[in-house]
């Protein structure tokens, strides 16, 4: 394949592959985006995409705040790259053309400041993932001793982290005397606007109390619910799509047909008219991230634990097995749904239903490996949450505490034919050496990794109610494996 996807062959495509219908030269830069994965690709680019005809002034200059890898992959391609949207019924192709420019910010530093600093930027939106906050994922505040943040903190005008861009481009603005962008975060963390709110605010306290207070005062930071299942793209992927165009696409991003985005209607700058584009602006989001990082994600990294020390490799391989599809369909009945308080017009029962579907999407290679990293990140706002609601009403977790032992399973980095496990968590070292010191016992392999307030608080270390169950089912992976505890599991808690 010769031509490559680009402003230049757009003309090629093919009549089925949905294009820009807007003049992209006419577009302006009213967002800058941190941390350009697919996720973002297969979500927020595609709202703004929707609306650009309408309104040119919400374009995206997104940023790698690490690698360069997609600004390798999309900068020839004059930002454009292809959606591709799959399910059991087949795949739509779509070009998405709202991403005017790829920063690599570790390169061009000053680049991407100016133009979060550009009073046309209005919006500064993230998905930097949970690891990239710098905080303390049992308590959701500022980790003051994370070298992202010592660094930032002494070398203000070179950030590394993403708060620390953030926070140089608002004092700029505030030099300037242009009024502070709206911040919004779409990453996976419980309550994620007060998140960063508190982190910003706490990191700029660092720097000068009055920062501090500026940042408290004027910076909006409204909360999201994001839901979009997203695989990393595979070499298959790429190969497929490209030979559907007629022209290589270096990396375009694939995902399933449901899409949802609820955002709370903060926003003094202005913003797009997203809901032409289906997205929901509330007042409250927090019921809808419950929700969310409760049912889906909670079952996700289950899954993810258990299916991969099972030996399965996707999440609809994990759930093509019945045990499996009945422990998370109990999981989100039986010990997730009490936990939530939802509006009137959210519909639970199917939001549960799609999920089952959507997990079994047999078209979306989603990796365990894949969902399973991070998970000391990950845990507290997915499965620990919900363990401390059920506790405060004496209610049983045993499904959630099969959750929480598969994890501290499959941390050990060793797997259940003793073969290594590749485990990618900011935790990682500290994880192996708890595993190592443990010397396969699960009793202080359990004992060890409980002991990480960071993960666990203060309070759940010490509470029988948690402990005890998880020792129970962390014994039983150890001496049976995933696949028959989970079997056993779902006889003996049969509601
Ligand atoms: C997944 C999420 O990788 C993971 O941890 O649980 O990325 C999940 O696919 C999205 O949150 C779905 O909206």
């Amino acid at each position: 394949m010769s031509k490559r996807l680009g402003e230049a062959t757009l003309a090629d495509l093919p009549d089925a592959v949905v294009r820009p219908r807007y003049d992209r030269r006419a577009v302006t830069t009213g967002i800058v985006h941190l941390g350009v994965g697919a996720f973002h690709r297969a979500h927020q680019a595609v709202y703004v995409d929707d609306v650009l005809a309408q309104d040119p002034h919400w374009g995206i200059v997104a940023a790698s705040l690490r690698s360069p890898d997609t600004y390798d992959a999309l900068e020839p391609q004059n930002g454009l790259y292809t959606l591709s949207i799959r399910s059991g019924e087949g795949e739509a192709l779509r070009v998405i053309g709202s991403i005017q420019r790829v920063i690599v910010a570790p390169q061009a530093v000053d680049d991407l400041l100016g133009v979060m600093a550009d009073p046309r930027t209005r919006i500064v939106s993230l998905t930097v993932t949970e690891k990239g906050y710098c905080h303390d994922p049992a308590t959701g505040t500022l980790n003051e001793t994370h070298p992202d943040v010592v660094h930032d903190l002494r070398n203000p005008h070179q950030p590394r982290s993403a708060p620390g861009f953030i926070l140089e481009a608002l004092r700029r603005r505030r030099m300037a005397g242009i009024a502070p962008f709206t911040v919004l975060t779409c990453d996976n963390l419980p309550s994620n606007g007060r998140t960063v709110k508190r982190v910003l605010t706490r990191f700029a306290e660092l720097f000068d109390p009055a920062f501090g207070r500026f940042v408290a005062d004027e910076v909006s930071c409204p909360s999201t619910m994001v839901d979009r299942i997203v695989p990393a793209t595979t070499d298959e992927d790429r190969q497929r799509i490209s030979e559907t165009l007629g022209l290589s696409d270096a990396w375009p991003v694939v995902t399933e047909p449901f899409t949802q985005w609820v955002v709370e209607d903060r926003f003094p700058q202005g913003r797009p008219a997203w809901e032409k584009s289906g997205a929901q602006f509330v007042a409250d989001v927090e019921p809808y991230e419950h929700m969310k990082l409760r049912l889906l994600n909670g079952s996700h990294s289950t899954l993810a634990y258990l299916g991969y020390l099972a030996g399965y490799e996707t999440v609809a391989d994990t759930m093509a097995d019945g045990a499996f599809e009945r422990l998370i369909a109990g999981l989100m009945n039986e010990e997730v749904t009490p936990t939530l308080h939802m509006p009137a017009d959210a519909d639970i029962t199917a939001y549960r239903r799609a999920l089952i579907e959507r997990f079994k999407n047999p078209a979306l290679r989603h990796r365990t490996w894949q969902i399973a990293m991070d998970g000391s990140q990950k845990l507290p706002q997915r499965l620990l949450g919900t363990v401390r609601d059920r506790l405060r009403e004496n209610a049983p977790i045993d499904r959630l505490a099969l959750g929480v032992a598969a994890w501290m399973r499959y941390v050990t980095g060793v797997d259940e034919r003793g073969g290594v496990i590749d485990v990618r968590d900011p935790m990682a070292a500290r994880l192996r050496e708890t595993a190592d010191r443990a010397g396969g016992s699960p009793e202080r392999l359990a004992s060890g990794l409980l002991a990480m307030r960071e993960i666990f608080g203060d309070d759940l270390p010490g509470d029988p109610r948690f402990t005890g169950p998880v020792g129970a089912a962390l014994a039983r992976l150890y001496a049976q494996g995933a696949k028959r505890t989970v079997a056993e599991w779902v006889e003996a808690v049969r509601p």
